[in-house]
């Protein structure tokens, strides 16, 4: 395959918008259209998300349950995550996420284990209730745990069992926390919807039960982090250095218990802006505790985010040592990066990944001079591509009025006036919060940006920008790979990682080496290439 020489820019996709469009039915079209943007960074441009993908496409999402469940509350370790449904959402949502955690001497930690009520067929036809509160009641005896979630997969939904009214029983005759997720996997368009659910439900059920004394002089929450291959402990081991206490992560390496003081924090970063940004947004509201965006993926981000932090707290010593600490970790960044630089530069990358790496990420490949020449989120919404400033102009469909907006109040007694003020001072000086910008910003001129992209399109983006590497997950893996080009899972890290701050960097960098400079991809043979292979055609025009 002879390549594309994108020295002087990216050309303009306009002809493989064509060819991607001129599959489908017309109705079908005309909505992958709205879907797919020829980016310009200069003028802002609206694209289509977060909206059902058409029956029949192959798409890269997963279901409401998962990101509920899975996503947000699947890291915290001192919860039992009980799953209302077949055994099948349990198993597929059995440690595949890599979300890992460290649990101190004796603490409690369920997350190697899968709790499922194993729906059976009679339970669907009479009701599943009953069997819901004896595995609650033998969760409970077994483990003793202080909390239980129960999630609802697909057929709680259909048969209308009410997980609600059976977690307010169980908590008034077992004496613990217990509550309940309506998270049925169609609930929503994809597991965005989960998200939302699960912010919903700690924020009603968790934060804000207790009030613990102040253990440090400045107290920080991190937001939307989930330390998939360890990248927490790499955020968490730079926090200490700084003297910064970390009082709760949402939730890599966390626990509920952590959640209900998490209030208690003078400041929420928000990591993953798609997951998490109703938590921030509602501590805001409730306990005046200011947010802002930051990213510990890239030692450029990672450095920028730091200074950002300590600005905040405006502690000469905190500042000081936020610097000596970034001069020090660039040093060993730069020498990795120089002598990986000149072996990748100029290669190009494609990444559809969820709703925050596939732009967290090019920040990484950016340090090695690789080129991402189209991405796209699997979920995310236009604020996530197109920045915050869009929120108000996004149309609210019948898909999203379908999950619970909570109404948030002040709290008087647990407002901190105090942070208030100070974001007040702050911002008269320029500093910004809830500030996120966008994927499509920060993207190069005629980089292709597609939401939600399917299987068919995945395979002609291959074959027009012969990309060196493609960012996606398992589900993507094998099919690229037999194109010849290699597939780096930027959900699970394929067995690697941490990435994020400056060690993971570092980690990055040399995995990128090993899969970049290598002439191994060259010599892949894919089968269709010689196997016939039988044409059928469907085509119903709606
Ligand atoms: Fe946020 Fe995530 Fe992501 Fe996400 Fe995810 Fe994930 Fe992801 Mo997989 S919370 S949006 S729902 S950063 S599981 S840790 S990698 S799709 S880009």
């Amino acid at each position: 395959m002879p390549k594309r020489d994108y020295t002087n820019g990216l050309p303009d996709p306009a002809e493989l918008k064509e060819e991607l469009l001129k599959k489908y039915p017309r109705k079908v079209a005309k909505k992958r259209a709205k879907s797919m943007v020829t980016n310009n960074p200069a003028e802002s441009k609206e694209i289509l998300a977060n909206v059902r993908t058409v029956p029949g496409i192959i798409t890269q999402r997963g279901c409401t349950y998962a990101g509920c469940k899975g996503v947000v509350l699947g890291p915290t370790r001192d919860i039992i995550n009980l799953v209302h449904g077949p055994i099948g959402c349990s198993f597929y949502a059995w440690l595949t996420r890599r979300n890992q955690t460290r649990a101190m001497e004796g603490d409690p930690n369920f997350i190697t284990y899968a709790f499922s009520t194993d729906m059976q067929d009679e339970n669907i036809v009479f009701g599943g209730e009953k069997k819901l509160k004896e595995a609650i009641r033998e969760a409970f005896e077994n483990f003793h745990p202080t909390s239980i979630g129960i999630f609802s997969t697909c057929p709680v939904g259909l048969i209308g069992d009410d997980v609600h009214s059976v977690a307010r029983d169980m908590k008034a005759e077992l004496g613990i926390n217990i509550f309940g997720f309506s998270c049925e996997g169609y609930r929503g368009v994809s597991q965005s919807a989960g998200h939302h659910i699960a912010n919903n439900g700690i924020f009603k059920h968790v934060v804000g039960n207790e009030d613990r004394e102040r253990t440090g002089k400045y107290q920080v929450n991190l937001l939307g982090e989930y330390n998939i291959g360890g990248d927490a402990f790499e955020i968490e081991a730079l926090f200490e250095e700084i003297g910064v206490t970390l009082i709760s992560t949402y939730s890599g390496n966390s626990t509920v218990e952590s959640f209900a003081y998490s209030h208690t924090a003078d400041l929420n970063m928000v990591m993953c802006h798609r997951s998490i940004n109703y938590i921030a947004e509602m501590m805001e509201e409730k306990y005046g505790i200011p947010w802002f965006k930051v990213n510990f993926i890239g030692a450029e981000s990672t450095a920028k985010s730091l200074r950002k932090m300590a600005e905040y707290f405006g502690d000469s010593e905190m500042i000081a040592k936020v610097e000596e600490v970034i001069a020090r970790e660039m040093l060993k960044v730069k020498a990795v990066a120089e002598a990986v630089k000149p072996k990748v530069e100029g290669k190009l990358a494609m990444m559809f990944v969820g709703g925050s790496r596939a732009h967290h990420y090019q920040d990484l490949f950016r340090e090695l001079g690789v080129k991402t020449v189209s991405a796209g989120y699997e979920f995310a919404h236009r604020d996530d591509y197109e920045g915050r400033e869009v929120i108000p102009s996004i149309k609210i469909d019948a898909d999203t009025r379908n999950i619970e907006d909570l109404v948030v109040t002040k709290d008087d007694t647990r407002y901190r006036e105090d942070l208030a003020e100070k974001k007040a001072k702050l911002e008269e000086s320029g500093y910004e919060f809830k500030d996120y910008k966008g994927m499509m910003p920060d993207m190069q001129k005629n980089a292709l940006v597609i939401d939600d992209v399917n299987h068919w399109e995945t395979e002609k983006l291959i074959e027009f920008y012969k990309p060196d590497i493609f960012c996606a997950g398992i589900k993507e893996k094998y099919v690229v790979q037999k194109y010849g080009v290699p597939l780096k899972q930027l959900h699970s890290y394929d067995y690697g990682g941490p990435y994020a701050a400056f060690g993971g960097a570092i980690n990055f960098y040399k995995e990128m080496e090993r899969m970049l400079a290598t002439d191994v991809w060259k010599l892949v043979d894919a089968p269709w290439k010689h196997e016939p292979e039988i044409v059928g055609c469907v085509t119903v025009d709606a």
